[in-house]
């Protein structure tokens, strides 16, 4: 009976090793989230992962990745090495087990949810299913092991001796093909992608270096180390707006072995800067951790403020907007069995981080203002001004929410409305120009297309405060059209149009009004960018025309391509297309509304960081870097997917 029992065991757990791994391949998506180039990258954080757990164990301080040019992947690390011993539950050593057991189901759904660093090896074998082919190298006791494995995982050999070492090395190295049967749609690394996620990583972990090469083109490099953590991570991303004070606040601490780091400083700006991370996993829909540290940032700074005199009894207490305003922080948990919820899984549910990260930061913060009055008076003086300024923005923002108080005639002379309810319907398109502005009214479908003609200028939102921005025309008009109400009484359910499409010249007046858009959208409706509700129109650049077919094209390589598919003779015309404000409706509906034939560009934050920094090099006060930044990145301005 026990005997059979033990065979029985043995088979199956061999035999699930195949269909674990093979499960992989069969459903991709469920352990990488896609096959697209994200998933491609996602094989990387997999591998990188697990060097980081080694860091964060204390026994790494290197890594290194390399960009082949076959667009193959090396990770290296200096910790201690896969463990080479022979694992008692599958029989083959540990680096083979973890290479080819899936352990702990998919990330993405199915089975146990690894959604952190902490569990080593999880993501490997994920990583090795999804491989052409993938090497392990352990340097460890003085000897270099060995295993490859073939498409799909399967082991060439055992775990093998090929070389000795220095006895003091240590490590792990790990090099692979992604598959092209799996990854269809590209297998071609993004360097940019690479670079912001390992210099994010760096940021994250102090003191861990982490290096990037790329074998494909001559001197692509960059390292990333920082001694300083999430002190250097708020000064980049303060390096465009004057800090208010000089020192950036440093938190570090642990209980229950829940790590808390918080970094922050004020800055001129009105806006606040939040991002927080569990495990180096960004969490942009907070959670306790988060929670915490405001509640314990507008409690400490009323307390000093109160004992110090400068807040009176009679006044209103201090707001969390207020204590935010011009805030620019980065809180980063670590925590061995974190719970993810919200609709992305990306808010921290565990209650008990609430009351540590309070604790945590609370302490040290009442500590830095005891020790710097100066400081502390700048902060709070800065705070009590955005309360004051609060009670005047309430009064405009009730402009634009009453209905009663709003100047109706003045709204619906600008805005054509469409007809159906239905939000999910319908869409509204923000044009450039009262020209174009008329033609759309007369191309649209009026049943789910609304128009609204921006004539006057876009404030710059990064420069103004919300009372300043509420008393400007456009972003009334804007405001009032969506439906939603901004700050405190943003209800993204009551979004009217769930397609927003900005559609503006191709050229640099274009670019400059939708960059003023996007900061508008970015700074006062993040939630409608993240829910994915706007749209870039992509007017097209050239109308080819041969016999009676009309083609339009967005771009110059769309042009050579359909030019290519014209058999020799064919006797064709080319036009470059005018702008918006010079087209007829006919040709504006055919090109750019309707919805069988136009090209709309979603507008995503990807990564709500990189965005950041990108409207506050183009939005901010200092000039130099403004101009410095649009001239390097002419192109990715022109693209910016934020
Ligand atoms: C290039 C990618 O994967 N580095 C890793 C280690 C170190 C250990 C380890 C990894 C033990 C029980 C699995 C060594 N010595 N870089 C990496 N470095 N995994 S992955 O242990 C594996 C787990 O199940 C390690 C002592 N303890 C742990």
């Amino acid at each position: 009976m026990s005997e059979e029992k033990v065979e029985k065991e043995y088979d199956s757990s061999a035999i699930q090793v195949l269909e674990g791994l093979e499960a992989v391949r069969k459903r991709p998506g469920m352990y990488i989230g896609s096959t697209s180039s994200r998933g491609l990258h996602h094989l990387v954080w997999e591998i990188v992962d697990n060097a980081i757990d080694e860091a964060l164990a204390g026994y790494c301080s290197h890594i290194e990745v390399v960009v082949g040019k076959d667009n193959s992947i090396t990770v290296k690390d200096d910790g201690r090495g896969i463990p080479v011993d022979i694992h008692p539950k599958t029989g083959k050593s540990t680096v083979e087990t973890v290479y080819t057991v899936l352990h702990a189901g998919g990330k993405f759904g199915g089975g146990g949810y690894k959604v952190s660093g902490g569990l080593h090896g999880v993501g490997a074998s994920v990583v090795n299913a999804l491989s052409d082919w993938l090497e392990v190298k352990v340097y460890k006791n003085g000897n270099v092991y060995y295993q490859r494995y073939s498409r799909g995982g399967h082991p060439d050999d055992a775990l093998k001796i090929i070389d000795k070492c220095d006895e003091n090395r240590t490590g792990t190295t790990v090099k692979f093909l992604p598959d092209d049967e799996i990854f269809t749609e590209t297998t071609v690394y993004d360097y940019e992608i690479l670079k912001n996620r390992l210099k994010e990583l760096a940021f994250l972990n102090k003191g861990l270096r982490i290096s990037l090469y790329d074998e494909r083109e001559e001197d692509k490099k960059d390292s990333f180390h920082y001694e300083g953590g999430l002190i250097e991570y708020v000064q980049m991303l303060n390096v465009n707006k004057k800090p208010i004070h000089p020192t950036i606040i440093d938190v570090d601490g642990e209980d229950k072995d829940i790590r808390v780091e918080v970094a922050l400083q004020y800055n001129e700006t009105y806006n606040s800067s939040i991002y927080s991370f569990v495990n180096n996993i960004t969490t942009p829909e907070g959670g306790t951790h988060e929670d915490g540290v405001r509640r314990a940032l507008t409690r400490i700074l009323n307390k000093y403020a109160t004992s110090q005199g400068m807040l009176k009894e009679k006044d209103d207490p201090l707001t969390g907007d207020d204590v935010r305003e011009g805030l620019t922080m980065i809180i980063s948990v670590k925590h061995p069995n974190p719970q993810f919820e919200g609709q992305t899984k990306t808010k921290l549910g565990n209650s008990e981080v609430r009351a540590i990260a309070d604790k945590v930061f609370s302490e040290v913060f009442e500590r830095f203002l005891m020790e710097n009055p100066d400081q502390a008076k700048i902060i709070v003086d800065k705070a009590m001004t955005a309360s004051r300024a609060r009670v005047a923005a309430k009064k405009a923002r009730e402009l634009t929410r009453r209905k009663g108080d709003l100047d109706v005639t003045n709204f619906y002379g600008k805005l054509s409305d469409c007809k159906s309810k239905d939000a999910s319907e319908c869409e509204i398109f923000l044009v450039e120009g009262d020209s174009a502005g008329g033609s759309a009214i007369k191309g649209r479908d009026s049943m789910t297309q609304a128009i609204l003609p921006l004539r006057g200028k876009i404030l710059n939102v990064e420069k103004a405060r919300l009372d300043r921005a509420l008393s400007n025309e456009e972003i009334r008009t804007i405001i009032t059209a969506f439906g939603t109400g901004i700050g405190d009484d943003f209800d993204l359910s009551k979004l009217r149009y769930h397609k927003i499409v900005i559609m503006t010249d191709a050229d640099v007046d274009g670019s400059h009004i939708r960059v003023l858009l996007l900061t508008l959208f970015y700074r006062f409706f993040r939630p409608i960018v993240e829910a994915g509700h706007v749209y870039a129109a992509q007017p097209p650049l050239f109308v080819i025309k041969h016999g009676k077919t009309i083609k339009y094209v967005l771009n110059e390589q769309e042009r050579d391509a359909y030019l290519a598919t014209l058999s020799p003779n064919t006797k064709y015309d080319i036009m470059r297309m005018k702008g918006l404000g010079e087209m007829d409706a006919e040709e504006l509906n055919e090109t750019t509304m309707d919805i069988n034939k136009r090209v709309l560009r979603q507008i995503t934050v990807e990564d709500t960081l990189a965005a950041d920094e990108v409207f506050a090099k183009l939005m901010g006060e200092e000039v130099e870097p403004r101009r410095e930044f649009i001239e390097t990145n002419a192109t990715y301005v022109e693209n910016l997917d934020v």
